[in-house]
């Protein structure tokens, strides 16, 4: 059974821990690179760097993102010299932003790096990105435009978003293997990812969302019982005037999903949902062992047989 899953953040590497230890799955994950940013003259890619070491089991699970056991001494450094350091890069997380970095500069695509990466980290699934070119996730605020990190982590995601843009969507270009592992997979999901700044820079990707129409494909819903588990989701989608709830989640992907899998709480939803011509199924999405995530993962496969 191949699955082809979209995701982003740490609701997108859950949901890929979760297929990615199912007997019988073939998993090929197409992860956001909309979160990328340069650092201290290094790429920093975290929402792919978040699910390799996620599905690598170097993950530092307390903070869900970056690697587990981890020191700061370059980052001491890099403070004591006034470089700023409000994003907290570890000493093994910069080894691989070093590589990486070093790799682009003797002309490496992202893809082949994050795919080398993974191997080396022992990564079962493929890890494949929605393109190789660079697109960046900006957010306004009240007072102007900032990045997606600095909304993220020096924001906190405290200030209240106005608008989304991303930036270079227009002029990137589909990786092949994206393409390829959207046509040949029995079912595409949309991870419980933010459907804004994690599902949507993927799927605006020139011919994705063609692509994940043509397929048969089921969203996780984010939101439980109209609240997100981690990160600014459901504040974002109010802001924005959608919904913030799985019925919101299905509005917006409407179009492009047969199928959303909701969580037990959001029964009442069901109806608003098939109402849009797509199936519903409830399951417990909330995951947080090793098992729920199989768990979910077996049930949506189920649901979707
Ligand atoms: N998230 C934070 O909230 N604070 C941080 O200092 C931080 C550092 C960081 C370093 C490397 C990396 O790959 C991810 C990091 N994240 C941090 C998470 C990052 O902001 C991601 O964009 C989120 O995971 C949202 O997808």
């Amino acid at each position: 059974m191949k699955v082809t899953l979209l995701a982003g953040g740490v609701g997108g590497a859950k949901m890929a821990e979760g297929f990615d230890g199912l007997e019988g799955v073939e998993l090929s994950v197409i992860g956001n690179i909309a979160d990328d940013a340069a650092f201290h003259g290094l790429w920093i890619s975290p929402d792919i760097d978040t699910l390799t070491y996620s599905l690598a089991g170097r993950i530092d699970r307390a903070q869900g993102w970056g690697v587990a056991d981890e020191g700061h001494r370059a980052l001491g450094v890099l403070k004591e010299l006034g470089a700023e350091t409000w994003m907290t890069l570890g000493d093994r997380d910069f080894g691989l932003h070093i590589y990486r970095s070093a790799a682009l500069a003797r002309g490496q695509s992202r893809s082949e790096i994050a795919a080398h990466v993974a191997r080396v980290f022992g990564v079962k699934s493929e890890i494949l990105l929605p393109t190789d070119d660079v697109v960046q996730t900006r957010v306004r605020v009240a007072d102007g435009w900032l990045s997606f990190q600095e909304y993220f982590v020096r924001e906190q995601c405290r200030p209240e978003v106005l608008e989304l843009a991303y930036d270079g969507i227009e002029s990137a270009k589909p990786t092949d293997a994206a393409l390829n592992a959207i046509a040949e997979a029995d079912i595409v999901v949309l991870a419980p990812s933010n459907p804004l700044v994690s599902i949507t820079p993927i799927l605006e990707v020139e011919g994705l969302r063609d692509a994940v129409r043509a397929a048969k494909t089921v969203a996780v819903s984010p939101l439980i019982a109209g609240k997100v588990v981690k990160g600014p989701a459901d504040r974002m989608m109010k802001s924005l005037g959608l919904r913030a709830d799985a019925l919101g989640v299905a509005e917006y992907y409407k179009g492009v999903l047969d199928h959303m899998v909701i969580d037990t709480q959001d029964a009442g939803l069901a109806e608003g949902i098939m109402a849009l011509g797509q199936g519903c199924t409830m399951l417990p999405t909330l995951m947080t062992e090793r098992a729920e995530k199989q768990a979910l993962a077996a049930g949506i496969l189920e649901a979707l047989a």
